[in-house]
């Protein structure tokens, strides 16, 4: 299994992005895509070029002034040189340094949120591996909840309507819509771009293909988003742009045409929802004389009156789907708008029907519309954390910057806690993070900061201890998603580069050192572990009655088919059949438009019902535009930034910024044109392509371009590549989630006259010999 036989004959192996099989050809990967995915991803031709990629790290290294002064608090983190080190001296250096922190400081010393996508085999998870080893080795650490993705959507839909995946996952399914609904607001669209990709793996692209069938029966797509992009050609869309954040008033002002033309359905209302007289009652402008009418809503938004009231009307005939994109509630008050699209589907009385109602996210992941598989599939288990606190993901810097200071959350009072280590495996927070020259302060605080990587990403280049870790590629894995009918043997496919180790060799040797080997290993190899993961899965096809293959049957036919529970719209549509006796799991059972536990927190970024709240940044005469920090368009996050498809769509080595033929005008930038984006936060440079599609207003510069500072020594250097994280601003949407608010921020663009800088982002560090 592990050595790779036939290098020429194509094995299977899946990604975030696409099942495909790959072979060698004059010594080069060919990767193909799975023959049954009717709409591949091009993201799959990032892999070849990035395997032997000057960017991978080729042995351990450590930086210089931690090596030489010891752990502590050090602003040359990001600025410093590195010493290469052999494997056992360095993990000597690390497990005496992990059980310092753990004897002087405990468990709650340590962060191991360690946030990140990593990639899709179950076994080999960064995140699942790092987990397990600090729960072993020490006890537990601090850890984080929720995600980038979904930050306020995650707190905020189980105190309204069920569980996140009740209302994302297993809801209204692709199926459904092509045979019931006539129209889709979507607000925030459903690129193709973000359904290309799922964790765990997807093996049909279905969406493309989906919305051309729906659009063809007469399904009318209704596009609400700031980019015409955001939905296919293929689905004949109308396109609506209202000013990016303010989606809410824009929902107030279809509701209100709703209930003041008689168009909601108080039966619905009545009988399945609480707290519809109380929103009403500000809905109509009874307490602040402001009814929130459509002229209010058009004032705002920008998308005029009758629009808005033909849209109501619109929206109350037939069958009507309400999706919202994750990124609207990553955006300061993000819990407002997944909310009060709630309401909204409550008032048109859908919710539950199928492909009808509210799906929430639906279009932002490949997971959502889909089948959920009917039997289990591998994870690994993490053990138990010990340690009781926590951030929400998204505070990391506020954490680091502010030990012991209290924060609010979901109801709860907390306190940060004081960290003198950070351990990361499988994310990039100089990825994810807002407001990156904040962060690099933030690290500079701890005493050591431990980074496995793969590539010279820019935290990798922050950390003290940088250990190289094996890519997907190059060791075998199962991959397997819980919406997705493949489970796939992931064929090793190279050799590691370098001296890279598998994360999981790593924490083994690590786990040894600290005395808990055992625990960590099980006495398992990576291959026994596994076949002991696959048992699983195999035992639930064979209670099933299934055809349940040997492990090395499975790794011989490269994939199985796993069977799918029933269609059946999940808790949502048994509420609505019989709400009795399957009422939702809210404090009421039902859908609550008012909740009595949200007011009871008393904040005022988060009142009892959705409701519009003034921004504390909103475009003016220095920062007119709006920028939109969306999902990339030719990779996963940062992932693989440097490979061959992410680099072709780039200018002049730099990311894309996208604006609209006016603002370029006023501006003086033409297509083509270097940019300088800036704020009192940041700048970075882009490429400017001008464009109809992207809204008066709005200039878009998608993350995922690698932070490459102009001048590491400065504090707010130049970023020359396009990060737009340098601009950002690094607040939780509100008291409630404490979600991340990347989404938009606002800026001012101009042309970039002086001369280029260089890319550096992908040159090894400097002190650190070229790999041979
Ligand atoms: N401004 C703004 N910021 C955002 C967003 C936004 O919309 N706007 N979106 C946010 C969202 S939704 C998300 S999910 C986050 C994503 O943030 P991340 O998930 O942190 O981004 P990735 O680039 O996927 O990071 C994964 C890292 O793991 C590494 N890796 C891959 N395989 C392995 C492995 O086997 N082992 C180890 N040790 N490492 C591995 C990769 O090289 C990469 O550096 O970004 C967030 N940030
Ligand atoms: N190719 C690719 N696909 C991805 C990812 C990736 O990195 N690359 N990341 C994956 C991940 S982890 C996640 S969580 C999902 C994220 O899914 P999303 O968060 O939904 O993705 P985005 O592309 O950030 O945003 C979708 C669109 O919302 C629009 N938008 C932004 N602000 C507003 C607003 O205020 N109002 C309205 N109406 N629209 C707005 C933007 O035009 C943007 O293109 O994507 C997933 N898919
Ligand atoms: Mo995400």
């Amino acid at each position: 299994m592990s050595d790779i036989p036939d290098q020429s004959r194509p094995r299977s192996h899946s990604s975030h992005w696409g099942v495909f099989r790959a072979h060698w050809q004059d010594d080069r990967l060919v990767v193909a895509p799975h023959p049954a995915d009717p709409d591949p991803s091009p993201l799959l031709q990032n892999f070849p070029d990035a395997l032997r990629h000057r960017a991978r790290i080729a042995r351990p290294m450590v930086r210089r002034g931690w090596l030489e002064n010891g752990p502590g608090p050090d602003r040359r983190r990001g600025r410093d040189e590195f010493v290469e080190m052999g494997w056992d001296e360095v993990l000597d250096l690390l497990a005496k340094e992990l059980a310092r922190v753990r004897d002087a400081h405990g468990p709650e010393g340590v962060f191991g949120g360690s946030y990140g996508w990593s990639s899709a085999g179950r076994f080999h998870h960064a995140q699942s591996q790092v987990h397990r080893f600090l729960n072993m080795a020490l006890g537990g650490y601090v850890r984080s909840v929720n995600s980038y993705s979904a930050g306020a959507s995650a707190v905020i839909l189980p105190h309204i309507l069920g569980p996140f995946d009740a209302v994302c996952r297993r809801n209204v399914t692709w199926t459904q819509i092509l045979e019931h609904t006539d129209t889709i607001l979507a607000f925030g669209g459903m690129p193709l771009k973000n359904t290309a990709v799922a964790s765990g793996g997807i093996s049909r692209h279905i969406e493309r293909e989906s919305m051309a069938k729906a659009h063809a029966r007469g399904t009318r797509f209704i596009l609400v988003s700031p980019l015409r992009t955001d939905l296919p050609e293929e689905a004949g869309s109308e396109w609506l742009a209202p000013l990016p954040g303010t989606d809410v008033a824009l929902m107030l002002g279809l509701a209100h045409t709703l209930a003041v033309e008689g168009l909601h359905d108080t039966g619905f209302l009545d009988r399945f929802c609480v707290g519809y007289p109380a929103f009403e009652r500000y809905l109509l402008g009874k307490e602040d004389s402001q009814p929130k009418n459509a002229a209010w809503a058009a004032a705002i938004c920008g998308i005029p009156a009758e629009r808005i009231t033909s849209l109501a009307r619109q929206a109350a005939q037939g069958r009507t789907l309400i999706t919202v994109a994750q990124s609207l509630q990553r955006a300061e008050h993000g819990e407002q708008p997944v909310w009060m699209a709630a309401v909204l589907a409550a008032m048109l009385g859908q919710i539950g029907l199928p492909g009808g109602g509210y799906n929430y996210a639906l279009g932002s992941l490949a997971h959502y519309g889909k089948q959920q598989n009917a039997v289990p599939i591998p994870t690994l288990s993490q053990g138990t954390n010990g340690v009781k606190n926590f951030i929400p993901v998204a505070r990391i810097a506020d954490m680091l910057l502010n030990p012991g200071a209290p924060f609010d959350y979901n109801g709860r009072r907390m306190t940060y806690a004081d960290i003198k280590l950070v351990y990361w495996a499988g994310g990039n927070p100089f990825h994810h993070h807002q407001d990156l020259n904040r962060l690099r302060e933030a690290f500079a605080r701890v005493d050591t900061l431990v980074v496995h990587e793969l590539a010279w990403t820019a935290t990798a280049r922050h950390a003290d201890i940088v250990l190289p870790c094996t890519m997907t590629l190059e060791r075998d894995d199962i991959g397997a998603a819980a919406t997705d009918p493949l489970m796939v043997a992931m064929h090793k496919l190279a050799e590691p580069f370098g001296e890279a180790r598998d994360d999981y060799a790593i924490f083994a040797e690590l786990s040894h050192r600290l005395g808990t080997g055992q625990a960590f290993t099980e006495g398992r190899t990576a291959q026994e572990w596994l076949r002991h993961l696959y048992a699983r899965t195999q035992e639930a096809l064979a209670e099933s009655g299934l055809s349940a293959p040997s492990f090395e049957q499975f790794w011989e036919m490269g994939e199985i088919k796993l069977p799918s529970a029933p269609d059946d719209g999940g808790i949502l549509r048994a509420f609505r059949e019989d709400p009795e006796r399957h009422p939702l799991p809210t404090p009421s059972g039902k859908v609550e438009i008012f909740s009595e536990v949200v007011a009871g927190f008393g904040y005022e970024d988060c009142p009892g019902h959705p409701a519009w709240l003034a921004k504390a940044e909103m475009p003016d005469g220095r920062h007119p535009l709006q920028l939109v920090a969306n999902q990339p368009y030719t990779k996963l996050h940062s992932q693989f930034d440097f490979g061959g498809y992410s680099a072709s769509q780039k200018r002049r080595g730099r990311e894309v910024a996208r604006l609209n033929p006016v603002d370029a005008a006023a501006r003086g930038i033409a297509e083509g044109d270097i940019v300088r984006l800036f704020n009192e936060r940041g700048a970075c440079l882009a490429s400017a392509s001008i464009t109809e599609d992207v809204r008066l207003g709005v200039v878009q510069l998608p993350t995922g371009a690698w932070y490459d500072p102009a001048d590491p020594m400065e504090d707010k250097p130049l970023c020359v590549h396009g990060n737009p994280n340098v601009l950002t601003r690094d607040v939780g949407t509100s008291q409630l989630a404490q979600g991340c608010t990347g989404q938009l921020t606002v800026v001012e663009v101009e042309r970039f006259a002086g001369n280029l800088p260089p890319i550096r982002a992908f040159e090894p560090p400097a002190g650190v010999a070229r790999p041979a």
